[in-house]
């Protein structure tokens, strides 16, 4: 108990202090120690990789020691705390974000030097933890940051997959899958917690049992599988206070499955045990349909079982009333994937605890809270009973029961207007009964939150509008933001020192609204200079990634125009990619002297398809056959070049957005939730070309609409625009381009024509035709400010100096006051 008393926390001060003044020696020593005795190598002969290996233990070391130090206190303290359930964390790399949290990022690039070791080069060894598919699971990494930053009392809880998201490669110009198979030489950033284990039950039957006079449900489950913890410690900034990100793995269990060891199938037992492991062992690829998958709903109630029964254990050491929960205990649902909780906790509190049935309920209604961060119907997920009913007998029981009371209580407030309350229940009865999981987490939870205000507003007004009605007292929204820390400081270090020294502190760090402050600047010539070259430095790194990845030579004094986010059809990367057809065939077409009026541009277009979504994946080829036939074309050279980025990650992005001038945040109206990539490149004073969609609307208002290039229709205007189907107006220019891809002017004819079916002859509901006259012009005002690099460079440093408000940090504060009620609970230093 180290920081039980004030002497031996002047004793850790007094050490951390000797560390710092130390400079790189204490470092210096642990790494040596670690190549010798953790990778067990010579002291004397090690490589980068090894090297790597040695700095990420001894970092590890400090953490431990933080994480340990903030775990007592916790302890100690007793405060409410929030566990966030979010099957999807795309945390990306640690070693980089873990030094600097800490503060040691100097000592260990001096003691590195001393080894004859450079740090960037070492950052460069570590794969990406990619235990998620996009913008929700990045955003979930986010959150931890600040909520550790922060002082929070906070654990993230999820699922520990051996794959992670799949390898893209490209393959002429075709997306083939790889396997993540991320783990094949260990992971420095975890600790395996083999005495934390949880046994986790399925399928079986559902008997009544005689209980004091009356009976009571008894399940009776047919499969255990052993949850074993994984721990992440999760450093803040500036803080000693380091959380957890705890990742469940599945191990066969240690009951032995008597019945074939004793008919002799000894073979067969041991590999049916095995098969356990396979519950954690691959990341859904596709971002927003997986329904009907056993496997898929196994993995939900596994991570949700297992969090459950370590967070009650965790309140049961101290509180024997479970009345108390609610005041200890906030359950974050993280999109509809963790649902499952609200029914295992009214198993748990009924069925092992003994609660009454509406006591257990009072107490479910006080603690989950949860975020949607979809805006389509479709996107909510759905569970067949007959599959709920088979892998969770008990579960679907208490379900029906949740539901039966609801309705009773619907029709005495709404009376028995049946369409409504077919629309509202829990159950929905169709050609495939199934639960619908969004209803379920509404009708349980205290505050639905939608990720921005246009997407609140949509939620209220037309996906969940039948709840708003009947509960506008639930409904609120907590606007995304991203992590400066990560987005800032660990990708872009030159702009990163450059925003200390001219804000003179390192202050905005931690209180990102101090970015502000750069406004008055934004005319400074002097700045201008400094800022224009922090930006061609990372143009230039980002020109040589190109040029290794591809092979494509690119001119740092084009425009870099960005667009990297997953390949969907509502994104319309074909938007993006039809323009840049349009562009080149002006190109093609101008006079020979018109061509030195042309702004050259750098259009680099990166993300995965989900492996079924076959539109999504011609997206990618037609980039790729697109970016063959212009990047060959001798009348184009440097004016325009197309490259597709492979394989995009978070550490890719990192690479990417400190070096684009400008991107692309093109959604159709009304259909992106909130977006984040838009606020990571706003950061980085990266313009943003975008449709007034998801968290881009507050954006204008921070930065305003003459800081960016917006263009399309508005969310109130596309209902109408859709209705009109075949006879839609678009321009004569987009019919021109489609026909070129069409017409094979690109090859692949015949691969190519479902992609333009999708946006010609009243099929184009993404609104590629009507929008693309009004994009042109965007791209082309977007020209027009690039030629005067005065105006750009302002409109650059308005951008980060705007970017406050989008920080994680404000985020989860606004989480921990409206919808947590949790405070910091700071540990000691
Ligand atoms: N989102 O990444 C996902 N996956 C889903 O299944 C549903 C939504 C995204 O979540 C982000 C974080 O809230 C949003 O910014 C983004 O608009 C949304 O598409």
């Amino acid at each position: 108990n180290r920081i039980e008393d004030d002497q031996s926390l002047e004793k850790i001060k007094k050490a951390l202090i000797d560390a710092v003044d130390g400079g790189g020696g204490e470092v210096k020593k642990d790494i040596l120690d670690h190549v010798e005795y953790t990778v067990a190598r010579s002291r004397f002969s090690f490589d980068d990789f090894e090297a790597y290996q040695a700095l990420a233990h001894s970092v590890r070391d400090r953490l431990i020691e933080r994480w340990h130090d903030t775990q007592i206190h916790f302890k100690k303290k007793d405060p409410k705390r929030i566990y966030f359930l979010s099957l999807e964390f795309l945390m990306g790399r640690s070693l980089s974000n873990s030094v600097i949290n800490l503060g040691i990022r100097d000592q260990c690039a001096d003691a590195l030097k001393e080894l004859g070791f450079e740090f960037e080069v070492l950052a460069e060894q570590e794969g990406d933890a990619a235990l998620g598919n996009g913008g929700l699971a990045r955003l979930s990494a986010c959150q931890m940051d600040s909520l550790a930053t922060m002082d929070y009392p906070a654990w993230g809880y999820g699922l520990r997959y051996q794959y992670g998201l799949f390898r893209q490669v490209i393959l002429d110009g075709y997306q083939h899958e790889q396997p993540d198979y991320w783990l094949n030489f260990g992971n420095p950033w975890e600790i395996e917690r083999v005495h934390v284990t949880y046994p986790v039950k399925f399928y079986g039957t559902v008997e009544d049992e005689n209980f004091n006079g009356g009976s009571r449900k008894v399940w009776l489950p047919g499969e255990t599988v052993e949850a074993v913890a994984y721990d992440n410690p999760i450093p803040g900034h500036g803080t000693r206070n380091t959380i957890t990100l705890r990742l469940w793995a599945a191990k066969p269990s240690d009951q032995i499955d008597m019945e074939s060891y004793n008919t002799g199938d000894y073979i067969n037992a041991v590999v049916n045990r095995q098969r356990a492991e396979t519950i954690s062992s691959v990341l859904y690829p596709d971002d927003r349909s997986y329904q009907g998958k056993e496997l898929r709903l196994k993995q939900q109630y596994f991570f949700v079982s297992a969090s459950l029964q370590d967070i009650i254990r965790r309140f049961k050491d101290s509180h024997s009333n479970f009345d108390d929960f609610p005041e200890k205990v906030a359950l974050q649902l993280n999109d509809t994937h963790p649902a499952l909780a609200i029914a295992e906790v009214m198993r748990v509190l009924v069925d092992e605890e003994h609660l009454d049935w509406n006591r257990a309920w009072g107490i479910v209604c006080k603690i989950f809270s949860f975020t949607t961060h979809t805006v389509l119907p479709e996107g909510l997920e759905k569970v067949p009973v007959d599959l709920l009913e088979s892998l969770l007998p008990r579960h679907l029981q208490i379900i029906y029961d949740i539901n039966f009371d609801y309705i009773e209580e619907l029709k005495k407030r709404i009376g028995l207007d049946y369409d409504r309350l077919s629309r509202m229940s829990i159950v929905e009865d169709g050609a495939v009964k199934s639960i619908r999981m969004a209803n379920l987490a509404i009708v349980c939870s205290h505050t639905v939150n939608g990720v921005s205000r246009v997407h609140s507003e949509l939620l209220k007004t037309r996906v969940f509008k039948d709840f708003y009605e009947l509960w506008p007292h639930k409904f609120d929204y907590k606007t995304n933001g991203v992590t400066q820390r990560r987005w800032i400081v660990v990708s872009n270090p030159s702009l990163s020192a450059l925003i200390s020294k001219w804000l003179g502190t390192e202050a905005w760090i931690r209180d990102v609204g101090l970015l502000a402050g750069l406004q008055e600047q934004a005319a400074n010539v002097d700045l201008h200079e400094e800022w224009r070259m922090v930006r061609k430095v990372n143009k230039m790194r980002l020109a040589e990634y190109i040029e290794a990845m591809s092979g494509i030579k690119v001119s740092v004094s084009a425009m870099f125009d960005v667009q990297i986010k997953r390949i969907h059809e509502y994104k319309r990367q074909l938007l993006n990619i039809l323009g840049i057809i349009h562009r080149y065939d002006c190109i093609k077409n101008m006079e020979r002297s018109d061509r030195t009026k042309v702004v050259p541009r750098v259009c680099i277009i990166g993300g995965k398809a989900a492996p079924g979504y076959e539109i999504a994946k011609k997206i990618i080829k037609l980039c790729n056959a697109v970016a063959e036939k212009i990047n060959n074309d001798p009348d184009v050279g440097d004016l325009l070049k197309l490259v597709f980025i492979p394989d995009y990650n978070v550490s890719v992005a990192e690479l990417v957005i400190p070096g684009a001038d400008l991107s692309q945040h093109i959604s159709t109206a009304g259909h992106e939730a909130s977006g984040t990539g838009n606020m990571k490149f706003l950061m980085n004073g990266c313009l943003l070309l975008a449709t007034e969609d998801g968290s881009t609307a507050e954006i204008i208002e921070e930065i305003g609409e003459d800081n960016m290039f917006l263009f399309g229709a508005k969310m109130h205007e596309v209902p109408a625009l859709r209705e009109k189907g075949p006879t839609l107006k678009v321009p004569l220019q987009f019919a021109s381009v489609v026909r070129m891809v069409r017409d094979g002017y690109f090859g692949f004819r015949d691969y190519f024509e479902s992609l333009c079916d999708k946006v010609e002859g009243g099929n184009d509901f993404y609104l590629l035709g009507y929008d693309f006259q009004s994009y042109l012009e965007a791209q082309a005002a977007a020209d027009k400010a690039f030629v005067d690099q005065e105006k750009w460079t302002r409109m650059s440093i308005l951008s980060t100096a705007g970017s406050g408000r989008f920080s994680s940090d404000r985020t989860i504060e606004e989480y921990a006051e409206k919808t947590w009620g949790i405070e910091p609970c700071k540990c000691p230093f």
